[in-house]
């Protein structure tokens, strides 16, 4: 095993990273920006080096700069967390090729997954459905319109090297296509260097559901469980669970067996994600691969008692998975909510500056992932997410319930947060009762402003949500008091503001 193990990236994701090593007896290292001075994952590690002014463009994103890094504190693997370079096969082939170990997927599977045509075809050819549609770059404009055609209005046009929700859009008639393929194609070669367009069936307020999976250099590949990730906002997701209140053991079982052939289709080592589109009769089609761990990956761990960031570093260290797909069980329900320092009474913007007052989340069932503490500045260059609060239960509505309690104690000063969203999201009945898609999360919030609207105040206040949110717990037929905490932490102002959003 490695004795030494370097950390290519910050915040949270650093710190959970750095637990993993700390407890399979590996030194960590971690590497920060001018910025990341006094961030917790600099101080959680063993040894920790600077490699740069504060963009990520100039540190972070610096490949050989990471390797520099690498080499001089004497680690022998390089784990990548999650965005920065995650997901650049450059990176991974220089990894290996200066003689460390990478931990993560061959550079060779993440190049093939991280074209959106190649991997269709090679879900396809593995016998996966995939969103109807094809599996070529567009040729032409005719092409475009004789494929949608084809395929049967509306249809969606992907840029071929986007994902993640960059490049795409919806085209509802034939008369809109011709633009929408230049368009599309001109912002393909903007944003990723690469002009290819292809075109999907738009499937109507599908699911997003996605599969855990992790595979050794043995050809063992084991399926952990789906986790739901409908509730996004803006191509962000904001809450995941695992299980999906939609998936029963004969879909997860289809589902799984299905990520499986994909991703040994691909050559596939270490751990990744098969992300589907559910339709509303449950059919489920391969949408893209993501070639990394995730953010939302301990809600799994919860529920299958598996830590995934041991199981990384073992398989990157050449060592068999320690569990097979039969040792595999699943029990009850995890949820976790991203706290960002956003936010959430204004848009969601942004909301930079020192932690002034902390009090943790806490007690039974609670898994709080952070990279931030209490007197530290959250800074502006980087994503706003602060910390993880996952919660497990027995049941789905034990988890809810237990969640609710969890956020009613979580309080947070001096940078705006969006715990009192999630407040308001858990007493939501929709919410409650599992019945939501990826559109919910737009819904909800115009919802709350409308609910809000009655009279000519011109804020809504924590207490007003606390109001909103047991109007809609009535409705649920549930008696619940929603725990108002410190008036001071936020105060929502969503009349005008919400409402004017898109
Ligand atoms: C789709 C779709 C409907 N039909 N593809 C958005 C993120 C990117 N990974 C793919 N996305 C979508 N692709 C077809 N053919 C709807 C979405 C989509 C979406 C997907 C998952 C979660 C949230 C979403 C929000 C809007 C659109």
């Amino acid at each position: 095993m490695f004795k030494k193990l370097l950390i290519a990236n910050r915040g949270e994701i650093a710190v959970r990273i750095a637990r993993a090593c700390r407890e399979m007896g590996i030194s960590p290292v971690a590497v920060y920006s001018d910025a990341d001075r006094a961030s917790l994952h600099v101080r959680v590690a063993d040894q920790a080096i600077h490699i740069g002014p504060s963009p990520s463009s100039e540190s972070y994103l610096v490949i050989d700069k990471i390797i520099a890094a690498a080499k001089k504190s004497g680690a022998e693997a390089i784990h990548p967390g999650y965005g920065f370079l995650s997901e650049n096969a450059e990176f991974a082939e220089a990894v290996e090729r200066s003689g460390l170990a990478f931990v993560g997927p061959p550079a060779s599977a993440m190049k093939l997954m991280s074209s959106k045509t190649h991997a269709r075809r090679t879900a396809q050819a593995a016998g996966a459905p995939v969103v109807p549609g094809t599996i070529s770059p567009l040729a032409s404009v005719e092409d475009a319109e004789r494929v949608a055609g084809e395929v049967g209005y509306p249809v969606m046009l992907k840029a071929a090297s986007g994902g993640g929700g960059k490049g795409m859009r919806v085209v509802r008639s034939q008369n809109e296509i011709a633009s929408a393929f230049s368009l599309t194609q001109s912002e393909a070669a903007s944003s990723f260097g690469d002009p290819a367009v292809y075109i999907e069936k738009y499937i109507e307020s599908p699911r997003h559901i996605e599969v855990q999976l992790i595979g050794d250099r043995f050809g063992h590949i084991v399926y952990l469980g789906e986790r739901e990730c409908s509730l996004q906002r803006r191509h962000q997701k904001v809450l995941e669970e695992c299980p999906s209140p939609i998936v029963n053991a004969e879909l997860r079982r289809r589902m799984g067996e299905t990520a499986v052939g994909i991703a040994r289709a691909a050559g596939y080592q270490n751990a990744g994600t098969i992300e589907f589109l559910v339709d509303q009769h449950r059919n489920f089609y391969f949408l893209e691969m993501n070639t990394r761990l995730q953010v939302e990956h301990p809600v799994t761990e919860l529920v299958t008692g598996r830590d995934l960031v041991h199981e990384q570093i073992r398989v990157a260290a050449g060592e068999p998975l320690s569990f097979s797909q039969d040792d595999i069980t699943m029990r009850g329900a995890a949820i976790e909510c991203r706290i960002y320092a956003e936010d959430s009474e204004n848009n969601f913007l942004p909301s930079p500056g020192r932690i002034t007052k902390l009090v943790p989340p806490a007690g039974p069932g609670v898994r709080y992932d952070s990279g931030s503490y209490l007197g530290w500045e959250v800074p502006i260059y980087y994503d706003a997410l602060v910390a993880k609060l996952c919660v497990w239960a027995e049941t789905r509505e034990d988890a809810i319930n237990r969640l609710a309690r969890v956020l009613g104690e979580y309080a947070v000063e001096g940078v705006r947060t969006t715990i009192p969203f999630f407040r308001a999201v858990v007493q939501s009945e929709e919410f409650r009762r599992g019945e939501f898609d990826t559109e919910f999360i737009d819904r909800f919030l115009k919802g709350l402003v409308n609910e809000s609207s009655s009279g000519d105040e011109q804020e809504t206040t924590l207490a007003d949500i606390a109001v909103i949110a047991s109007v809609l717990h009535a409705r649920a037929g549930a008696v619940q008091e929603m725990r108002s905490s410190s008036g001071a932490e936020s105060r929502w102002k969503l009349n005008g503001r919400l409402a004017q959003r898109k």
